[in-house]
């Protein structure tokens, strides 16, 4: 029986891991952790990751082939394939900082699997990684193990959250990277024979190791660039009265480009978009590529820009002011079907909207009370990093409520930012919404979700992105604040 091991229990490990355990019966998986709340979450009936559709597949494999455990170094020695998903913070401070990538975790995961190891591995990069990780990660296997033999790939993880299970079930691709020799190719195959059992041949592809790192955060920076693309558009739209979903849609219709990720949006956000990006920027700029570097940081500028221009016309429609004011904001996960609120955009709007000294009155359906304020109280990039948690800025959460529905949290409001495209946004009571706020009552959706027609006519200001202007709005452009 072929035994593999993961390392790391989060929204790649545990997922990714289970999917593999339901469809090849005769693989024991075991995934492990050194959280004890982690791994014991993930051994009770609520698991510590929302994701439609894991529930079913942990119910029906644990226990049989798929084990959850903190016994870290024992599942790692026994194991024939170690995959390694462990985070890779952007670094905080030294060399590096707000860019480069902290590679401590995966070192220590390298050190222990050297140090437990009796037998030959196979050691998986699924995490994404800097590009180049691999070799490090070999030389510190292979330094002092004299008769172990250590085949390092690189198998990086392209599952989308809200939509992880069915990604994995049915990849667009699966891509396998590893070093061109015998036994560098004999590993590729080992893995190859684990995803066959339910992916077709014709999607998996196999690559040198380096090829496969960069491929991730090339297809990461590509998909973010596409957003950033239609939200600099949507700015254009907005100062010339076109629409920015009439511009997507025929934009979209050419088949070159197709219509995926066209809709325009308050920002990108999630733990990997600005991440990779931050990384293949440093990348490049170690390599003396300064112009590409640019190229691809701009893609994260636009992005911030998009934020602070979705704030600025919040203060400006509302007579330049919003302190004191109560403004609810619906959503606060970064995207739908998920809990996930890394590098969420509804950070930096409520940041923003607290600047200006807004009540802030929150609602999300899946992200609870004590994240929502974590978030808002810790410093850029500190999410990622586990060892220094500690709230850096509690003042401002004194000003945030946080609530149990969208009715209660617009209740007395002046205005309703929408930060998620949370499909019950869409079915909203807007009547009743619109009769129990403070008058005017604004709209300013962030996701283009709720019927502008429909939500003028009732009485609300709308602004939606992109989109022609309310009369309204177009008496007050959006001022530029210090920030
Ligand atoms: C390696 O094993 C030794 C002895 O078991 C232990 O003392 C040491 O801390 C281990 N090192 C790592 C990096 O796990
Ligand atoms: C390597 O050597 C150790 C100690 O002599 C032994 O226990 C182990 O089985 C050997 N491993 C392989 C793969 O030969
Ligand atoms: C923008 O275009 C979409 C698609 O044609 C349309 O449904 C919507 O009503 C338009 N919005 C405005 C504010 O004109
Ligand atoms: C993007 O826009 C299309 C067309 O308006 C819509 O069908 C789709 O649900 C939107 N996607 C998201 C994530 O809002
Ligand atoms: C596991 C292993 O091979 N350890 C060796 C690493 O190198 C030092 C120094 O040569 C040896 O003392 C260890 O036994």
């Amino acid at each position: 029986m072929v035994k593999i091991c993961c390392i790391g229990a989060g929204y790649v490990g545990g997922p990714t891991m289970a999917v593999i355990a339901l469809k090849c019966p005769k693989i024991l998986v075991t995934v492990v952790d050194i959280s004890i709340s982690r791994i014991t979450a993930w051994n009770s009936d609520q698991l510590p990751i929302y994701e439609p559709g894991l529930d079913e597949v942990v119910k029906q494999c644990r226990g049989k082939n798929l084990f959850f455990s903190t016994d870290v170094e024992k599942h790692v020695s026994e194991a024939d394939i170690i995959f390694v998903s462990v985070n890779t913070p952007t670094k905080t401070r030294g060399l590096g900082a707000g860019k480069a990538p902290e590679l401590t975790y995966w070192e220590s995961a390298a050190r222990m699997i050297a140090n437990v190891s009796t037998s030959n591995k196979i050691v998986v990069e699924k995490s994404t990684v800097p590009v180049k990780t691999a070799e490090a990660v070999e030389r510190i296997l292979t330094f002092n193990s004299s008769n172990i033999s250590y085949q390092i790939l690189s198998n990086p993880e392209f599952l989308a959250e809200g939509t992880a299970i069915q990604d994995l079930l049915n990849p667009d691709r699966v891509l396998i990277g590893g070093r061109e020799t015998p036994d560098g190719q004999k590993a590729v195959q080992a893995l190859k024979d684990v995803y066959s059992h339910w992916v077709p041949e014709d999607r998996i592809i196999t690559t040198n190791l380096w090829s496969a790192e960069l491929s991730k955060l090339a297809a990461n920076a590509f998909l973010a660039q596409r957003i950033s693309s239609v939200n600099a558009m949507s700015a254009l739209c907005e100062a010339t009265g076109a629409n920015v979903s009439q511009v997507s849609n025929a934009v979209g219709k050419d088949t070159r480009i197709g219509p995926k990720f066209l809709n325009a949006s308050v920002g990108f956000g999630g733990s990997c978009f600005q991440k990779d990006i931050l990384n293949l920027v440093y990348i490049c700029e170690c390599n003396g590529l300064t112009e590409v570097a640019k190229y691809w940081e701009q893609v994260i500028k636009v992005n911030d820009y998009q934020k602070n221009r979705f704030v600025n016309r919040v203060v400006s429609s509302m007579f330049n002011t919003v302190s004191g004011k109560k403004i609810a904001i619906l959503g606060f996960a970064f995207k739908k079907d998920t809990g996930d609120t890394r590098e969420t955009p509804a950070i930096d709007v409520c940041r923003g909207l607290l600047g200006d000294k807004a009540w802030l009155s929150i609602y999300d359906p899946q992200v609870a009370e004590d994240q929502i304020k974590k978030d808002l109280s810790m410093n850029k990039f500190d999410w990622d990093h586990p060892v220094h948690l500690q709230p850096s800025n509690t003042a401002a959460v004194n000003q945030v409520s946080i609530v149990g529905d969208a009715y209660e949290a617009t209740k007395d409001a002046h205005g309703i930012c929408i930060l998620t495209e949370w499909d019950e946004f869409k079915t909203l009571d807007f009547q009743k919404i619109f009769d129990n706020m403070k008058k005017p009552a604004f709209v300013f959706d962030g996701r283009n979700i709720v019927n502008v027609k429909k939500l003028r006519e009732i009485g609300f200001i709308v602004y939606s992105i992109g989109k022609p202007l309310d009369p309204w709005l177009k008496d007050t452009p959006a001022v530029t604040r210090d920030k």
